[in-house]
């Protein structure tokens, strides 16, 4: 990258991905400024991360929480470069209707509400540097819906649109917005979403050949490094085995 000593900002940074993006970038002159839930994770990271870096311990969830971590954050590192809003996931595989509303609440707010706030935190020194990236990790679950995906689905397609909207505020002002959208990676996702049972989240990948979380940050970093003329609306991916499904329909029996 040109300008020396960008800060990156990431979310979700304990998380594969968010491990995988601070390695892809680990040959540029960059300082990081890492979110993360468990402080452990976040302290084991910056053993490993040889750029300076500073950890934010906060939990996505709590509105007051990333209001006060922000608020305590030393100025010189609000000015963000490069935010990576990397935090989100799906809680649940179960059909709309088995799935209990905690469960949506919090997918609201991990990848709706908080990709909203620490965005709008970030966004007025950008504008007033006239300089800065906003990269969301999206997904193909935001165009293309699948059973059990409800809630996640829409939530992604929050973000698909929350990012070219954005791009509509932002193209005289020198600020872009990315929304990489991958589809199967084999990362923790899976585990997540199935609420820690191994063999279900593995039989995602098995015999599969998904995307690793390096080839998610290969995308990043390449649109992070464009040109500053040149801005990276979205980036849809999909491992070369997996591909859209034909539309379903429901015949009754008596038809
Ligand atoms: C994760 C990709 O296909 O499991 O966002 O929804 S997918």
């Amino acid at each position: 990258m040109s300008k020396t000593d960008k800060i990156i900002c990431i979310t979700g940074a304990t998380g594969d991905f968010g491990k995988a993006f601070i390695k892809r970038f680990q040959n540029d002159d960059v300082k990081f400024l890492l979110w993360g839930r468990s402080p452990e994770k976040l302290n084991a990271l910056s053993e490993v991360c040889e750029q300076p870096n500073y950890m934010v311990t906060c939990d996505l969830s709590d509105t007051s929480a990333i209001e006060k971590a922000w608020q305590d954050l030393d100025p010189k590192w609000r000015t963000i470069d490069v935010l990576i809003n990397n935090a989100g996931g799906a809680i649940g595989g179960e059909p709309a209707n088995e799935t209990s509303f905690k469960d949506w609440s919090m997918m609201i707010d991990i990848n709706i509400r908080s990709l909203a706030h620490i965005t709008h935190l970030a966004l007025p020194d950008m504008i007033k540097r006239q300089t800065g990236h906003i990269i969301n990790i999206g997904s193909i679950a935001g165009t293309y819906p699948y059973p059990g995906g409800h809630v996640y689905c829409a939530a992604k397609a929050f973000v698909q649109q929350f990012s070219l909207a954005l791009r509509a505020d932002l193209f005289d002002k020198n600020v872009r917005v990315t929304n990489i959208e991958p589809g199967m990676t084999e990362t923790q996702f899976s585990k997540v979403r199935y609420k820690g049972d191994e063999d279900k989240a593995a039989a995602v990948y098995n015999n599969a050949n998904p995307m690793q979380a390096e080839d998610i940050a290969q995308a990043v970093h390449w649109a992070a490094t464009m040109p500053a003329h040149v801005n990276i609306n979205r980036i849809e991916m999909m491992p070369t085995t997996q591909a859209p499904g034909p539309l379903q329909v429901y015949r009754s029996s008596n038809s």
